[in-house]
């Protein structure tokens, strides 16, 4: 079978829920990837940010082997010997003292949800059913129910009703809006710390810091969702730490996966994840022994190979270089670390730029039509990142 095959087979069988490019993808090593006619591609997306330790990254893919001989799914109805070493790796690496695992993003996000409304009830002395949680407008946190009730993204949320209420939403990048939104029943904001899906926006400086302060003035809980941000993607470990802005409950996915499965969890300190007592809580495969030894492996590539530098001097350096391009309907390029977006002419329609750039070997996606994200592996290196510039430059230059 050929590619025309294979895409032939996910339209016939497969929901119409995605518009993916026309690749089809059938192999994968660090930063490239490879279709079936052995066609070789730069991965410029990374699966959103879960592949940051590049795919099949051999530390991880030898922890997932061994675990797969020795034990791979208990429940949580019995304890595994490598859900506590991979909590506490966890907890260490991220600086707070207690981990909950679940698997999906979206699953973390319900989770920080739940833990904010059981300690605003339990704790801050909120009635149970009034509790409020602030978000941003332009948020994406997953696809669940509740969690589309903070959209405002027709897309995510159309037809999906009745909505679960207790959202309220703000203008993101605005610290003064979220102060007045708060009242006596707020017991949590939510936010990214750049928005991805709504095109890598970073907030004005100063505005995570400065909702930390109006959480901790108001007894509100401030929950990130690192998910796509998290683990050096943005040139820190976590995106909050370029402020100091270090969340109550911090949502994390993606790359703790390493590429393999999907693992996801929340951290937060004792006083909040003490809300959850035995029952109230839980899922099927969250804590499972193969996600404690692939997340461990993970976790410990991250810290190894230090790839919050990596994406930090090479984020620079692929700024610079599109900027100095001064390419005909290019907006704007921007970004932290890794995590950037060319952001093309206000209605300009990017999908053909992602065809163009696939035929020139570079894997994108645009996001919102005239945006495309660029979020390569973080262990690309220094001549793998040029080579894909000078790729990426002869179609912006083309246009
Ligand atoms: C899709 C976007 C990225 C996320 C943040 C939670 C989740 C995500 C900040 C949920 C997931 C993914 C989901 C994927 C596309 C992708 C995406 F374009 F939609 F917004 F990355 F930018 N919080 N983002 O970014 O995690 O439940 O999927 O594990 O839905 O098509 P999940």
């Amino acid at each position: 079978m050929n590619s025309q095959d294979y895409i032939a087979l996910d339209e016939k069988y497969g929901a119409h829920n995605y518009h993916p490019l026309p690749v089809v993808i059938s192999k994968a090593r660090g930063c490239k990837v490879w279709d079936p006619e052995g066609r070789e591609y730069f991965d410029f997306l990374s699966a959103y940010s879960a592949v940051n330790q590049g795919h099949l990254h051999p530390h991880i893919v030898a922890a997932a082997k061994a675990q797969l001989d020795t034990v791979t799914l208990t429940s949580r109805a019995f304890h595994n010997d490598r859900m506590g070493p991979f909590l506490k790796k966890l907890c260490e690496y991220t600086g707070f003292e207690k981990a909950l695992p679940m698997n999906t993003g979206a699953e973390a996000v319900e989770t920080a949800l739940k833990a904010a409304r059981r300690w605003g009830a339990e704790v801050k002395g909120v009635p149970n059913g009034r509790q409020k949680i602030i978000c941003a407008l332009g948020n994406f946190h997953g696809r669940t129910i509740a969690v589309i009730s903070m959209s405002n993204d027709p897309d995510s949320y159309i037809n999906y009703g009745p909505y679960v209420p207790g959202f309220v939403k703000v203008p993101y990048g605005d610290a003064a809006a979220i102060e007045q939104a708060i009242d006596d029943d707020t017991v949590a904001v939510i936010l990214e710390p750049i928005q991805g899906e709504a095109g890598v926006v970073v907030p004005p400086e100063g505005y995570l810091a400065r909702v930390r302060e109006i959480c901790s003035s108001n007894n509100v809980l401030m929950i990130l969702d690192e998910i796509q941000t998290g683990f050096c993607r943005t040139g820190k470990r976590f995106a909050w730490q370029y402020e100091n802005a270090r969340p109550d409950i911090m949502c994390l996915g993606k790359a703790l996966g390493g590429g393999i499965m999907p693992i996801s969890a929340i951290v937060a300190d004792h006083s909040v994840m003490d809300v959850f007592t035995p029952g109230t809580h839980g899922s099927t495969f969250g804590g499972n022994p193969l996600a404690g030894a692939v997340g461990m492996a993970a976790i410990e590539v991250l810290e190894q190979e230090r790839l919050e530098e990596n994406a930090y001097r090479l984020g620079i350096r692929f700024r610079e270089r599109i900027a100095a391009l001064h390419a005909p309907r290019v907006r704007l390029v921007r970004g932290k670390g890794l995590l950037n977006a060319i952001v093309f002419d206000e209605g300009y329609e990017a999908y053909p730029v992602c065809v163009a750039l696939k035929e020139k070997g570079v894997l994108a996606k645009q996001t919102h039509g005239n945006i495309i994200r660029f979020a390569p592996p973080l262990v690309i290196t220094e001549a793998e990142l040029d080579e894909a510039v000078a790729r990426i430059s002869e179609v912006l230059l083309s246009l």
